[in-house]
């Protein structure tokens, strides 16, 4: 999402900058913009599909690949049903317009109801709140980080990330900006991160209890404030069932369980109220615990009572040029679906047509009807990104078929039997659809491709459409008119799609004769277009069958008994069984999930797969700084060097993901070299969030022992 100035000569890139004239980048880039260029040349990058054979991986046309994927796909469905194939999308798809458009075609003609991708490792549960809400999955809120005069974080650290759910480049700049102009920035996270070394304030938590700070504060609100919903009032419900729900967490009762002192809690509760315009805002570490959707409700609930909810300087809603909240139903998205199926073994709940990604393994491994046999995975890397990644990795080696699209011969796709890798980032146009959606301005940007692709290279998109293509032709269901259909399908690609939605969106040309948006004016504009701030619009953008709010949901309500069970009243910090320390994530800014460490650049310098502790931790149990120790859960144990780190709350310990990179098989040199060790070796696929399914990511009960 930033503007990148690339100067080439030839097939050569001579340099990466920011782009100073982009509108929402404004020049800032992180270390993974010049690494582009590394990933354009990596001798790594797969640049032809793959076969596994019993001596070793085989080059393969892409006929000879193609039309083995679809028969294997094909006839796995004849055979066993249509559930036998399984699909797991990953994280570099949602930053794809070809993926985002095709991919959604080929899963409607799989109509398998074994789909994952990573959603459920990350934001199912602001979805799932979403949906309860405000009756649309996608009406994600985005804090107004350049407007607010207060902006409270928990379980989010931008200035590594970037900023999720409120694509900010740039964001240290942005709160610094909070900050000159006489606001804060408070942050709530059980380590002293880089974002709260910035913020005004620190405040540390207890991990997985932030649904209890979250309903104190409200608590107070509620109780001190009243419910100041201005220009929403009329579309509220549930605002006596709200009040009901906080009226048993006086701030008293939430301070053992969470850590936070009760006056803090009734602190930070005024403070955000009482601000000129304030948010707050939750990300990874507020949804990938036990109580994830809790979490995003009461968030979503306290900027509603707080009257920051659609209004600058608050949480607010994008109005993005090719507007797939309108448009959801045309990528084959809706507005959502709850429950309409459960998983086959476990009975986890459906959610937009997807199964939660910590059930996969279990329905490649346990046998009978619907097991699956089959698994297309696309720009994922499941093996070191879902929970208990060892066990899906012997999953993956019961598979009767597995094909990966992805670049890379790494830890998931190893397992598979083809791989069949896209043409590179720098040889296709770039829009983000999906992430201009979730930014904190609005703005357009399309870049046309940097390079022309070899001339047998397929993009992504090319690779999902051929697939569904073959697949319908093996089913004998493609009239000579539907081959008319897909043809011109083909050749429009997803630029002429893109072309199409911006035309006849709401600030497209069809409406706005004359001066309204076009691939064409996108092309004129190469540093992009200012659509400007975010705008007061949530009435509009509510679905008509859900005009209203819900502060209070059913199952949402239901959820809160569920907390008051595991969080009684007077009964201070649960005990653990499975170890004593909380173990927790972390991100750095040379990194990107699990995928870019076969740069250079990216992992030079010490170390940073460590396990950071606080002193006295480590005093405890009479380890020393440097040392390597076992770190073992209920699933797993790995082996991993400790760092004494005084950012850490008592207690809780943190470890990045997305290493491991030493499982025999792959191929990426200089991950191997710079290995580390995998966390979801030790997250446990049986802890979720029962009423999302999102996988507990955060707070993983374990025990510290000297290796
Ligand atoms: N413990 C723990 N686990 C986590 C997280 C955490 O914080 N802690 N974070 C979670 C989150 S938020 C996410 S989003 C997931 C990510 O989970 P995944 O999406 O499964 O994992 P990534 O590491 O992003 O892997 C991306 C894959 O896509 C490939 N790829 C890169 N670019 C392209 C492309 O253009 N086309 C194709 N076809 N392939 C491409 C890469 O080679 C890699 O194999 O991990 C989750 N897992
Ligand atoms: N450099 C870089 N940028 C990235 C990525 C990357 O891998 N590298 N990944 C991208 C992706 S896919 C995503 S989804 C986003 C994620 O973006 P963020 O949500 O900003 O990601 P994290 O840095 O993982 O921040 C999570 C924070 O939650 C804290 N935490 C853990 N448990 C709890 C808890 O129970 N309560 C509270 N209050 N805090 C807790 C952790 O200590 C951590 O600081 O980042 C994106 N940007
Ligand atoms: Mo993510």
């Amino acid at each position: 999402m930033c503007g990148l100035r690339i100067e080439v000569e030839g097939d050569q890139i001579l340099s990466i900058r920011g782009d100073r004239d982009d509108p929402l980048s404004r020049g800032h880039i992180c270390p993974k913009a010049p690494a582009i260029a590394d990933l354009h040349r990596d001798p790594d990058r797969l640049r032809t599909p793959m076969r596994r054979t019993s001596s070793g991986w085989e080059p393969v046309d892409w006929e000879a690949a193609l039309a083995e994927t679809a028969e294997r796909v094909h006839a796995a469905q004849e055979k066993d049903g249509r559930d036998a194939v399984a699909l797991y999308v990953g994280n570099p798809a949602a930053h794809n317009h070809g993926m985002l458009i095709f991919g959604p075609m080929l899963l409607r003609t799989l109509r398998t109801k074994n789909r994952y991708s990573a959603t459920s490792v990350d934001q199912l549960p602001h979805m799932v709140a979403a949906y309860l809400m405000m009756g649309h999955q996608l009406l994600f809120p985005i804090p107004d980080v350049d407007r607010t005069a207060h902006l409270l974080i928990l379980g989010g650290n931008p200035l590594a990330s970037n900023g999720s759910l409120m694509t900010a480049p740039g964001i240290e700049r942005r709160l610094r900006a909070i900050q000159e102009r006489g606001g804060r920035v408070v942050v709530v996270d059980p380590r002293r991160t880089e974002t709260a070394a910035l913020a005004d304030e620190h405040v540390f938590i207890r991990p997985g209890t932030d649904a209890l700070l979250l309903l104190g504060m409200l608590h107070v609100v509620l109780r001190e404030r009243g419910t100041r919903a201005g220009h929403l009032r009329a579309w509220l419900r549930g605002q006596q069932a709200l009040e009901e729900a906080a009226a048993g967490f006086a701030p008293e009762r939430c301070a053992d369980a969470t850590g936070v002192p009760a006056d803090t809690i009734r602190r930070l509760a005024l403070e955000l109220a009482d601000a000129q315009s304030g948010v707050c805002y939750g990300r990874l570490g507020t949804s990938t615990q036990a109580f994830g959707t809790l979490c995003q409700w009461l968030i979503n609930a306290l900027n509603i009572v707080t009257g920051n909810f659609d209004r600058p300087g608050g949480a607010m809603f994008t109005q993005p040029a090719l507007d797939i909240v309108k448009g959801s139903r045309r990528i084959g998205m809706g507005r959502g679906t709850r429950d309409r199926y459960r998983s086959r073994v476990r009975g986890l709940p459906e959610f937009g047509g997807e199964l939660p990604v910590a059930a996969l393994a279990e329905e490649i491994l346990t046998g009978g009807q619907g097991r699956v046999t089959t698994l297309v995975t696309a720009a994922g890397n499941p093996v070191l990104s879902t929970p208990n990644g060892r066990q899906l990795e012997r999953a993956l080696g019961q598979l009767d078929f597995m094909v990966s699209i992805d670049p890379y011969l790494n830890e998931t796709t190893c397992q598979a039997h083809l791989i069949l890798p896209p043409a590179s980032a720098l040889e296709r146009s770039h829009y983000d659809l999906g992430l201009h959606m979730v930014a904190v301005r609005n703005t357009a940007k399309w870049s046309p491709p940097l390079f022309d692709k070899p001339p047998e290279a397929r993009h992504d998109w090319e690779i999902l459409f051929e697939l569904e293509s073959r697949l319908l032709s093996l089913r004998g269901s493609l009239s000579p008119l539907g081959r008319l259909g897909r043809a011109a399908l083909g050749r429009l690609g997803p630029d002429g799609l893109l072309d199409l939605g911006l035309r006849t969106g709401s600030r497209g040309a069809l409406r706005r004769p004359g001066r309204g948006l076009s691939l064409r004016r996108l092309r004129a504009a190469p540093h992009g277009i200012d659509l400007g701030p975010l705008a007061p619009c949530l009435r509009g953008r509510l679905p008509r069958e859900h005009a209203f709010i819900d502060l209070a949901p059913e199952p949402l309500l239901d959820e809160v008994h569920r907390l008051e069970e595991a969080f009684p009243a007077g009964s201070g910090q649960p005990a653990h069984d499975d170890g004593d320390l909380l173990l927790v994530g972390r991100r750095h800014l040379r990194t990107n999930n699990s995928w870019m460490h076969n740069v250079p650049k990216l992992v030079a310098g010490a170390n940073r797969c460590t396990l950071l502790v606080h002193p006295a931790d480590l005093a405890e149990r009479g380890l020393t700084n440097g040392q390597v120790v076992t770190l073992r859960s209920r699933v797993g144990e790995l082996s991993v060097p400790v760092e004494s780190s005084e950012q850490m709350m008592r207690g809780v310990v943190s470890l990045p993901h997305g290493w491991g990179h030493d499982r025999p098989g792959i191929r990426m040199a200089v991950a191997q070299a710079h290995a580390g060790s995998s966390i979801n070796d030790l997250t446990d696929h049986e802890a979720i969030d029962r009423l999302s399914g999102a996988a507990v990511l955060s707070g993983v009960p374990v025990a510290l022992v000297p290796a």
